[in-house]
């Protein structure tokens, strides 16, 4: 199985389950947005991004959250839940996509992704609105793990890999994680997993481009 990324944040998602379940993949670094890249991760994944898994039968899947199933199914994990606590965590990472996820992404996009791309200027309005996302879903969040060490009541879980995607990348982004102190201990204790610290520590993976 290979399995493509690049320092992006879903692909660093999908690197960190694979390493922290020990799965058995070929690790392989991607600029699928590169024009002569274009008709070789079309091929693969119509939306052309990374994450990609392909098996060694050669079937393709994509999406960070379907590859994260997919390899604790290979593992035979409770990773990705099952039985009765998998509601909850589908639950967790329904509401963490469309809410923490996106605002974290709002603000690290115009703050990070189009400074380093050079995709204009930072538009101010979209970094407030990003950022009141932000407060609103990060003071949830901060609700929940007021008493536990992770997000689902029975341990760590795909959940909190998928929730905390972008929190690696929250200095850059400036993204006020100390205003939730539940939420930034949480996201510490993430970093002392060393597949969540350093997903990409012994591959090939050459720096992002600088922030300009
Ligand atoms: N919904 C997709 C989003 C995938 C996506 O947007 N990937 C971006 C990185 S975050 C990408 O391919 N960027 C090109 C690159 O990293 O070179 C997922 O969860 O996997």
């Amino acid at each position: 199985m290979r399995l493509y990324f690049s320092r992006n944040y879903n692909p660093r998602l999908a690197v960190a389950v694979a390493r922290h379940l020990r799965a058995p993949v070929e690790y392989e670094f991607a600029e699928p947005f590169k024009p002569d890249q274009e008709a070789r991760f079309l091929a693969l994944n119509p939306n052309r991004s990374i994450p990609i898994l392909v098996e060694d039968d050669g079937s393709t899947m994509w999406e960070a959250d379907a590859i994260a199933c997919r390899l604790s199914q290979l593992a035979g994990s409770d990773f990705w839940r099952q039985g009765a606590a998998q509601p909850d965590m589908i639950r967790w990472l329904s509401w963490g996509y469309w809410n923490i996820v996106r605002a974290c992404d709002a603000v690290h996009f115009e703050r990070v992704t189009k400074q380093r791309y050079g995709h204009g200027p930072i538009d101010a309005a979209k970094v407030a609105e990003g950022l009141a996302e932000f407060a609103s879903s990060a003071a949830l969040l901060q609700g929940q793990l007021a008493a536990r060490d992770w997000v689902l009541a029975d341990g760590l879980s795909y959940a909190d890999f998928r929730l905390a995607c972008v929190l690696p990348y929250a200095d850059v982004a400036g993204l006020p994680l100390a205003d939730f102190p539940a939420v930034q201990a949480w996201h510490d204790r993430l970093m002392a997993l060393p597949a969540w610290a350093d997903p990409f520590d012994g591959l090939h993976a050459p720096a992002l481009p600088p922030i300009l």
